[in-house]
């Protein structure tokens, strides 16, 4: 059996630090102390994305906690290091911790070798990618379960894996949405299956460069076996180079082209191998992109043994995820739609792409780094106006000012209320912001659930 943690993380004397009291690292410190491990979790703001559970930690025995600071003496001292996905690599924090020789992993390192240990034989798939990883994500554990194969969903997704690993659940399947911030960092993670769904920059923020990005994308593949499967898509040759050479079995999904899993658009249908899987109008999702998801998440889940009738059945089954160009209400003719989970300038072009009526872009928030100008020639045709908005508006109306009807707004209030007025009946409103949710929000859910609030008062 796998051991759980290292040895020497047991030993009396040793503490492990746990850095960033989000829910990995709330999910972390319970695991550890769980374990008989000493465990000094800080996080440097004094107001944790986990609060409440952050604070509840302090009277876990074995837990020591400080919130609102790192004490970089004990971290310097500590026998290991588990680190939040939101704690950058370059955090003064790490750097210290590196500089004193100290081992870091992350959250999802020590949830799967926990897992491994504690749940062994539960086999898992992982979903990486710049976009479509948590409908892909989804889908999959929709699949399973539809087809009779106990399933669940952790990862980015939402639930850490250390929380998953301590759960006294069982499955035969793990469907887990793997980010690149995850994946550094992370060297025992070694699923049975893996998909890259496509690759574009993201998080500039956070990386020098795409390649840095797509580098950590890259450690999807760090423990390759012969006996892993990889499902890749055939019309990205990023995601190819990427994937070029690694151990494993391939198998590849397209819109564009004959592949394992493909798309046949004269007919509008999905097909796997020779076989029909349904019929475009038979999945309720909008876009061409989730097209590619479906079939990505039908091939992978043709490999954990499903066949092509039981998997055309959990497709048809399938509704759109909250968040993710979530049709939310349709008022006088006018259909809001919530694509808060767009965060980038890929996602949104997408769901630029995916609209069929004209619309109105409620396009802001907190800039991540890429220009907005790639966007301008896919808003000509359709949309109707751009409202930007946030702290990235003066850096949107410079990119888009002058090549697309555009006007500045302020609160989510505001934003609506002008698109109210902008939009005639026949058309959608689209929030679909490119940018993170930071600066007026906590994260893209609150972001999601206010502009659904707001459209569902009107
Ligand atoms: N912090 C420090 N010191 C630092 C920097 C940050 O203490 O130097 C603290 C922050 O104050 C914060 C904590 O570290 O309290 C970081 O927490 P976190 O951001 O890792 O938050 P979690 O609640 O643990 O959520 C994480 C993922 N968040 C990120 O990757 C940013 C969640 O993905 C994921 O669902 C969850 O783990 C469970 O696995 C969210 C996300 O936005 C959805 N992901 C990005 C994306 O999809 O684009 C990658």
């Amino acid at each position: 059996m796998e051991q759980l943690v290292p040895e020497a993380w047991r030993r009396p004397g040793s503490v492990v630090a746990i850095i960033g009291l989000g829910k990995s690292g709330v999910a972390a410190a319970r695991l550890l102390a769980r374990e008989g491990v000493r465990v000094y979790a800080s996080d440097a703001s004094d107001h944790p994305y986990a609060g409440e559970a952050a604070e509840a930690l302090k009277s876990v025995p074995w837990v020591d906690v400080d919130i609102g600071r790192h004490d970089l003496r004990k971290i310097r001292q500590a026998i290991g290091v588990v680190v939040s996905p939101g704690v950058p690599p370059d955090a003064p924090v790490l750097t210290a911790a590196r500089h004193a020789g100290v081992e870091i992993v992350s959250e999802l390192d020590l949830g799967f070798r926990a897992l491994a240990a504690l749940q062994p034989g539960t086999r898992s798939i992982a979903i990486t990618g710049t976009n479509g990883k948590t409908t892909t994500t989804a889908l999959i554990a929709h699949l399973l379960s539809a087809a009779g194969l106990p399933s669940t969903t952790a990862g980015n997704i939402g639930r850490p894996v250390t929380d998953l690993a301590m759960a006294n659940e069982r499955y035969q399947w793990l469907s887990l949405e793997v980010s690149s911030f995850q994946l550094h960092d992370s060297p025992n993670f070694a699923p049975d299956v893996g998909i890259l769904t496509n690759l574009a920059p993201d998080h500039l923020d956070r990386y020098p460069s795409a390649e840095a990005y797509y580098a950590d994308k890259r450690l999807l593949f760090r423990n390759a076996r012969a006996d892993n499967v990889w499902v890749l898509n055939a019309d990205d040759p990023l995601v190819l180079d990427l994937a070029r050479g690694v151990a494993g079995r391939r198998v590849l999904f397209s819109l564009a082209k004959p592949a394992d899993a493909s798309y046949d658009a004269t007919k509008r249908l999905l097909r796997l191998g020779g076989e029909s899987l349904i019929t475009r109008d038979e999945l309720h999702l909008l876009g061409d992109h989730n097209v590619a998801n479906a079939l990505a998440a039908a091939l992978a889940v043709h490999e954990a043994g499903v066949p092509a009738p039981l998997l055309g059945a959990g497709l048809r089954s399938f509704r759109a995820l909250p968040h993710r160009l979530e049709p939310v209400r349709e008022v006088g003719g006018i259909l809001w739609i919530n694509d808060s989970k767009a965060t980038n300038i890929a996602a949104t072009t997408v769901a630029v792409i995916a609209m069929q009526r004209p619309f109105v872009l409620l396009l802001g928030g907190r800039h991540k780094g890429e220009p907005y100008t790639s966007l301008a020639p896919l808003l000509a045709e359709r949309c109707r106006l751009v409202i930007a908005y946030g702290e990235a508006g003066p850096l949107i109306e410079q990119d888009l000012g002058g090549k697309v009807p555009l006007e500045r707004g302020t609160t989510f209030e505001d934003i609506i209320a002008r698109a109210r007025r902008a939009a005639k009946p026949g058309d959608a409103v689209l929030l679909s912001p490119a940018c993170s949710s930071y600066d007026m929000f906590k994260n893209y859910e609150v972001r999601g659930a206010t502009f659904r609030r707001l459209v569902e008062a009107q």
